[in-house]
């Protein structure tokens, strides 16, 4: 699993040197109530971070540089990142612009040794972007990207196989991906903080007592993950969302915002999937003042306002009140579809 480091934000100290030394985001204006996309390692030394709402950033580090992205350069090094790791083989997945799994079992170079592989890709990385990635070399999938955080920026941790066990018993969950803060702390508060914590549980009383989500931990604690690497992605839901200039609490207004607003933005960006593919369900966030975050989706065929109207009715209850920061809709897609073709197939770079 391979990453870039601080991605955006390295860009754009690459291309001005002016900014080097200092701590710099990547963000909308500032004043603005946008959110960060990400900072320089400097700056995560204040405690800044991916997400984190301009003003919080400024008020934890003052001398914040907050630059606006590129996201056209960002898209032409993601590019030339898939023209390098080609060289080694042809099972990529990327999982954003700058980062990818990929099977090199099948590489003959450097004898096959994936750590000397990944070592290499990161050095023609360097050599022909000017920009640092980190690594992760593991026999088994998520346990790469697990491992490619631990020597970040610009360094690579390898788990070989002998040593997976013992790696997966001290392992917090919250590295796993996909376990999220919330999720982590209720794990926690059920007394599962590491790996070792699942592998003493039996399989059924987690499944009993956090559904899906305990029978993946229960495999991934016991080293299963048999995804292959997916060379080619399936969108599976289309939104949009904004985030206000100020927080509104008024169903009627964020219904208007809803009807004269999103719901068109919506419908321009998921023509050309729902033209070719069937429509699974409709759904509506909301993020509230204080950053709790709720989804209302019902399963629904057609694409219909006023069950989005519905829908935020129902999301905006949990909230008992509180203002609103965010509300987004979105569709999901059906994979299996009447016109199933080759264009249903969304490259995530193209
Ligand atoms: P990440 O790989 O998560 O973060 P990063 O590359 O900035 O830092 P590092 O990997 O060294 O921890 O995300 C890649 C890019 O995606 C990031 O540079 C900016 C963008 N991004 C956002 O726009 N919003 C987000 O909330 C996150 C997490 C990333
Ligand atoms: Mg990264």
């Amino acid at each position: 699993h391979i990453d870039m480091d601080a991605f955006y934000v390295s860009v754009e100290i690459r291309d001005n040197p002016a900014l080097a030394g200092k701590p710099v985001a990547v963000g909308g204006k500032a004043n603005t109530r946008s959110v960060l996309s990400t900072c320089n390692y400097i700056a995560r030394q204040y405690g800044v971070s991916s997400a984190m709402p301009n003003s919080v950033a400024l008020r934890k580090c003052p001398h914040l540089l907050i630059v606006p992205g590129r996201m056209s350069v960002y898209k032409s090094i993601s590019h030339h990142l898939r023209s390098i790791f080609e060289r080694y083989t042809d099972k990529i997945e990327p999982l954003s612009l700058d980062e990818a799994y990929l099977d090199v079992t099948e590489c003959p170079l450097f004898n096959g040794s994936a750590t000397l592989i990944a070592q290499d890709i990161r050095q023609a990385i360097f050599n022909e972007l000017n920009l640092t990635a980190s690594a992760g070399i593991a026999p088994i999938k998520y346990l790469a990207k697990v491992a490619s955080d631990l020597n970040k920026p610009n360094g690579q941790y390898v788990i070989p196989p002998a040593d997976v066990a013992n790696f997966i018993e001290t392992m917090s969950l919250s590295k796993i991906p996909g376990v999220g803060k919330v999720t982590f702390e209720k794990l926690k508060n059920s007394g599962f903080e590491q790996g070792k914590d699942i592998l003493a549980a039996d399989e059924f009383s987690l499944i009993n007592q956090f559904g899906k989500l305990g029978k993946s931990l229960w495999q991934k604690c016991h080293g299963v993950d048999k995804r292959e690497i997916e060379t080619s992605r399936i969108r599976k839901s289309v939104g949009v969302e904004h985030t206000f200039a100020d927080d509104i609490h008024e169903f009627s207004k964020l219904n208007d915002y809803l009807f004269n607003v999103l719901l068109p933005e919506l419908k321009k960006r998921s023509e050309k999937y729902i033209n070719q593919r069937d429509i699974s369900k409709l759904g509506v966030k909301i993020k509230f003042k204080d950053f709790h975050q709720t989804t209302k989706e019902c399963k629904y065929e057609t694409y219909d306002d006023e069950i989005f109207t519905a829908l935020l009715k129902e999301a905006l209850a949990r909230g008992k009140g509180k203002p609103v920061r965010l509300l987004g809709v979105h569709i999901g897609l059906k994979e299996e579809g009447s016109a199933c073709t080759q264009q249903q197939i969304e490259l995530e770079l193209s």
